[in-house]
């Protein structure tokens, strides 16, 4: 078995120490770190999330997935984000009101960095006024909302307007993302950017900075 699958099965049964060993053993093979995340870390996730939709998995064992995953991000992190280039501007970031997944949002803020973008992380279940708040007193450019559950998503259209009702919309660029965000929802919310990934998010974050 290629140390990619083993990983990727570390991931799914939620074992955090086989995934600890096996991440610093795929990097020393010369495999990628885009490689290591994307057919390891997020492989194994993606059959977690399969399993968790079809009832055969249920939400403890989805919690040790997910403990596993954040623990060979943590690993993976300084090969990702690479050289931290010079300091382009200021982010806050969070999933929002009611959802608790902070898997890409962690992702986010990594790849953020990466591009020397400071970011003030307000982790999980975030209310519309806290992102807000946190912009004008941080002086951040951008805000940046993570949502995996349907039923928070509408959330992410309250940052929106409560960015307009403090008067600092046209400060800000409102970046949002997770699985179930779409372009089109996006547009729908008048936020200024969605991105399906992690990566494309830092860049395009970097061009509104530019
Ligand atoms: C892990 C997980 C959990 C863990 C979360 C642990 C944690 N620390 O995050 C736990 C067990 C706690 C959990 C709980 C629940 N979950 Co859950 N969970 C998942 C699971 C399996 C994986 C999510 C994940 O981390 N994916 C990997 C990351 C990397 O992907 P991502 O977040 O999409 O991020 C990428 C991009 O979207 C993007 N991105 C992310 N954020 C942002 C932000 C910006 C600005 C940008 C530009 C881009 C961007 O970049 C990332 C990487 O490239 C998904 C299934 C799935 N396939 O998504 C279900 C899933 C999201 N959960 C679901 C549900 C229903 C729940 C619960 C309600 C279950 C329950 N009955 O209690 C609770 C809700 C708790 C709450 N209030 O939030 C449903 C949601 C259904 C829906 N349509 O709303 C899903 C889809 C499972 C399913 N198929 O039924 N869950």
């Amino acid at each position: 078995m290629s140390t990619l699958t083993e990983l990727s099965q570390a991931v799914e049964k939620g074992r955090a120490k086989l995934v600890k060993a096996l991440v610093p053993q795929a990097l020393e093979a010369g495999t990628s770190p885009k490689a290591i995340l994307e057919e390891g870390l997020l492989s194994g996730m993606n059959a977690v999330g399969e399993q968790f939709k079809t009832g055969v998995m249920f939400v403890p064992q989805v919690l040790m997935a997910a403990k596993a995953m954040n623990a060979g991000m943590e690993l993976l992190k300084p090969h990702l984000s690479g050289e931290s280039a010079g300091f382009k501007g200021r982010a806050c970031l969070g999933t929002v009101k009611g959802d608790l997944h902070d898997i890409g949002k962690n992702l986010v803020r990594m790849m953020f960095e990466g591009q020397g973008i400071e970011v003030i992380d307000l982790g999980v279940d975030v209310a519309p006024e806290a992102f807000v708040q946190t912009a004008i007193e941080k002086d951040c450019q951008i805000i940046a909302c993570s949502a995996l559950l349907t039923t928070s998503m509408p959330s992410m259209g309250a940052v929106v307007e409560a960015a307009k009702a403090a008067g600092i919309r046209d400060k800000v660029k409102i970046m949002v993302g997770g699985a179930p965000v779409t372009d089109r929802f996006c547009t729908d919310i008048g936020a200024d950017a969605y991105t399906p990934d992690a990566a494309t998010a830092a860049t395009v974050a970097a061009g509104f900075l530019a």
